[in-house]
């Protein structure tokens, strides 16, 4: 297995949609292991592959504290999303050190292929709902800061930008 480097907002690859996986093979497999392996390691509860400059229709998520409940979605796509709204505060790996409140969904359904290639269908609530709509979003090319404020989002950008050249020199 593998750590990936992390694409940091802004960097414009983040905003690549990404394209369906057309076979569940050993490569795509390989690729959620490394993935997984990268979120556990960073710390985060949930990755997407655009975040690892793969641009390809697949998540790792596991919102459980003991890192015992591992749930891959390949090609995801929402079938039910609830009319009341839920406001959560939101954080990304791609966005380090930010955190702010984002109004989604409150309930989902998503229906995915698994490592094997079966349809699952899982119906989520609170956090990991959350975090489902987060990661399809990565895979659609949209970071969560782009729900906040225009003046927010160039605060943010800039801040970013000045830790990665700290980081250079
Ligand atoms: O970058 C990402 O997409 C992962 C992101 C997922 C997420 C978190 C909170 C709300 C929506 C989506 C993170 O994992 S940020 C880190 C984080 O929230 C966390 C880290 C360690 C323990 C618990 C939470
Ligand atoms: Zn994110």
């Amino acid at each position: 297995m593998a750590l990936l480097p992390i694409l940091h907002y802004p960097d414009e690859r983040l905003h690549t949609v990404a394209t369906p996986i057309a076979e569940v093979d050993d490569g795509v497999r390989q690729l959620a292991a490394d993935m997984a392996e990268t979120m556990y390691e960073a710390p985060g509860i949930g990755l997407a592959a655009t975040q690892v400059n793969a641009h390809r229709q697949l998540i790792v998520i596991d919102i459980s504290e003991a890192h015992d409940q591992l749930i891959t979605l390949i090609n995801p796509r929402i079938v039910v999303a609830s009319e009341e709204r839920a406001v959560y505060e939101e954080g990304c790996l791609s966005v380090p050190g930010i955190f702010d409140e984002v109004e989604r969904a409150a309930r989902v359904t998503v229906e995915a292929l698994d490592l094997q290639g079966r349809i699952q269908r899982i119906e989520a609530e609170g956090l990991l709902s959350v975090c489902i709509q987060h990661e399809m979003d990565h895979l659609k090319g949209i970071v969560f800061v782009e729900y906040l404020s225009r003046l927010k989002r160039s605060r943010i950008a800039a801040k970013l930008r000045k830790q990665q050249q700290q980081k250079v020199l």
